[in-house]
């Protein structure tokens, strides 16, 4: 565990403010206090009745196979629909009418989509991709910003049994391209351009690039007109007006496995590489399901807001599959939170009557930043959940969240869980757990994650260690794409002789047995909630010109959680004016590389790094001198002196 950890922790364990569920919440809550120790009992018998809240065209009669561990069958002889499950079902059920989608527009147009529509818009698009010849198995990537036709074209995959691979419509050229290459997408379906900040910013270029050369697997880019810019057209483009409006609107949904595979996303390792961490049918759907309802405590007439991008698994789960398989009723607002003012979220909120709102420390922070007076000004009171994902919140912007947001009323659900877990599996109950600002506080029921030790061996109350999964989860990732192998290396080899799954996270309890996360233990560093590996950014550092060597570190930072650092050496000499417009230089090559997130917050120009025998860059250093500390033991580095002259050499750096 890194100092950080320890610091944080000990402020995060002097906290022991509890905020229950009022009486009133309690009762009627979606699940009670009793499924812990049920589901515990007989975890099969739980996650079938999980899985029956779906519809299957064949009923599955095995729950988990666990035969070829470390990869799981989940329902495996049983046959279903996700696209079904999410809409043609609701309006079999007489639900046609009942709004699927409050579809808000940055500039201030919107869309209602009721079921039946959202059944008619997925036919028409799953009859476009069937006539570009595509196949079950077939891979499409969506590089489109938050727009209906986003959803409409992943539950379109869905549909035709293709698994989709959702590009952030924020990251480059470059990165897309990988994720193609990688998947071997057979389509692309993406817009002209999208509206950030009030401004409409090209966004099918990047396309272009991205497919251009002569080995790409691309066939066909689908183009939604979203702004009206101007954009340069190939032979493989084709307007989404002219290919899927014109459509029929009946389709026939095929069933598919369970384990069909349903999408590939995208996220970091600590090699520059990033996996494509590949989710499944049936198992994903119903951990989706049943986590949307038991957490956030849905049910009919809630008017639910997850403010993630479909670009990141929160929104896959969260925004797409979990709601519209429960037929939930949702608000998709497209912009950013300060367009065209501060109090766009709570006028949004106010506006369609949103009861349960579910977003990302990074964005709370900020919410404080600007003030309290703000969501002062709006009626707040249709809230009656509130939800936090991405990075452990603080106690701090726990209770600000709880206290303006939620008028100490809502109850909070702090929930930890990765694109890898597909789903919610650390998280307060709302009707029962008494929560702790700042704590995930238990597994849910159906889960068992637990901490341990270096050794694997389990760690008593106010203890920490590792964060690991030690029984297989419906919505667990299957593989890696393309790499099973690793797989097996990152996730199952860590602690390989007990068959734990490895989260990759530091964790601790409290003397209540209460459980808080603590942060990456490896170097992937989390940036407004977005994974981003050291290594990405250094090889974008050195691939640039002037510089010779890069180490890249996370420092805690107040409003984005981390913020990027990077050491760089310079090839040749340059003098100090010159350095400063370098850096400048730098932080833009970064943003077109990897994409604006990724930009460094601060670049230091350094003379050496500090190594270790072996060759590996020691980051511990780095992280405390980026964070202004006394830097901890330094026996395994190869020249002790280089701290001295980093150190000598960042006085008065920027
Ligand atoms: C859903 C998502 C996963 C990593 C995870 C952890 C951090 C997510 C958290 C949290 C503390 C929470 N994380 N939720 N840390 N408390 N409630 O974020 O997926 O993008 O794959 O990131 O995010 O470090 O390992 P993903």
């Amino acid at each position: 565990m890194s100092d950080t950890s320890s610091q944080t922790l000990d402020n995060l364990l002097a906290e022991d403010r509890t905020f229950p569920p009022s009486a009133e919440f309690a009762a009627q809550a979606n699940l009670q206090a009793e499924a812990y120790e049920r589901a515990a009992a007989d975890p099969d018998a739980f996650w079938a009745e999980q899985a029956n809240r779906l519809s299957w065209s064949t009923p599955f009669s095995t729950v988990l196979d666990w035969s070829d561990a470390p990869h799981a069958k989940w329902f495996a002889d049983g046959k279903l629909n996700v696209a079904y499950n999410c809409v043609d079902r609701h309006v079999e059920a007489g639900n046609g009418e009942t709004v699927a989608i409050h579809w808000e527009g940055e500039p201030g147009d919107t869309r209602t989509i009721t079921y039946a529509q959202l059944q008619v818009e997925v036919a028409k698009t799953a009859n476009a991709l069937s006539s570009l010849g595509l196949q079950a198995g077939d891979r499409v990537a969506i590089y489109l910003p938050m727009i209906p036709e986003a959803i409409f074209s992943m539950l379109a995959c869905a549909r035709l049994g293709l698994a989709h691979s959702v590009v952030f419509a924020g990251f480059s050229a470059e990165a897309l391209r990988s994720r193609i290459g990688d998947a071997q997408a057979r389509l692309v379906i993406t817009a002209d351009g999208q509206y950030r900040r009030g401004t409409a910013v090209p966004l099918k270029n990047a396309v272009d690039e991205a497919v251009a050369a002569d080995d790409s697997p691309v066939e066909n880019v689908l183009v939604v007109r979203r702004t009206g810019l101007d954009i340069a057209w190939t032979g493989k483009d084709l307007w989404w007006d002219e290919l899927v409006d014109g459509q029929g609107e009946q389709h026939t949904p095929e069933a598919f496995d369970a384990e069909q595979p349903l999408f590939i996303l995208y996220t970091s390792g600590t090699t520059g590489k990033p996996k494509g961490i590949l989710h499944t049918s049936g198992g994903y759907l119903t951990q989706a399901a049943y986590t949307h309802w038991a957490v956030f405590d849905y049910k009919p007439g809630d008017v639910y807001w997850c403010t993630a991008d479909i670009g990141w698994v929160t929104g896959h789960s969260y925004i797409v599959y979990g709601p519209l398989a429960n037929g939930a009723t949702e608000v998709i607002y497209e912009g950013t939170p300060n367009s065209p003012h501060e109090g766009r979220h709570w006028e949004i909120i106010n506006k369609y009557g949103v009861s349960i709102y579910y977003t990302a420390p990074t964005l709370i922070r900020t919410f404080m930043k600007w003030g309290a007076d703000i969501p002062a000004k709006y009626d707040l009171g249709s809230l009656r959940v509130l939800g936090s994902v991405g990075e452990p919140i603080n106690p701090e912007a726990w209770m600000w969240y709880r206290l303006h947001v939620g008028h100490d009323r809502c109850p909070i659900v702090d929930t930890w869980w990765q694109t890898e877990t597909g789903a919610i599996m650390i998280s307060p109950l709302p009707g029962v757990t008494a929560s702790k600002p700042g704590s995930a506080m238990t597994p849910l029921p159906g889960i068992s994650a637990t901490i341990v030790n270096d050794e694997g061996v389990p760690v008593g109350k106010g203890e920490g260690g590792y964060l690991v999964v030690d029984r297989p989860w419906p919505s667990m990732l299957r593989t890696i794409f393309g790499d099973d192998e690793r797989y097996r290396d990152t996730y199952w080899s860590r602690f390989a002789s007990h068959g734990y799954y490895f989260a990759g996270d530091g964790a601790k309890y409290d003397s209540d047995g209460a459980l808080w996360l603590l942060g990456r233990v490896d170097d992937v560093m989390n940036v407004s909630g977005h994974r981003i590996s050291t290594t990405e950014v250094e090889s974008a550092l050195v691939s640039h010109e002037s510089v010779a060597e890069a180490a890249v570190v996370g420092a805690a930072d107040e409003m984005t959680g981390q913020g990027i650092v990077a050491f760089v050496i310079l090839r040749g000499a340059t003098d100090s004016a010159d350095t400063e417009a370098l850096v400048e230089t730098l932080k833009k090559h970064v943003a077109k590389e990897i994409g604006p997130i990724a930009k460094p917050k601060r670049i230091l120009v350094v003379p050496e790094l500090p190594k270790t025998r072996s060759g590996k860059i020691m980051r511990r250093l780095l992280r405390d001198i980026a964070e202004n500390r006394a830097v901890g033991d330094a026996t395994t580095l190869q020249d002790s002196n280089v701290l001295n002259l980093i150190s000598s050499g960042l006085s008065g750096g920027k």
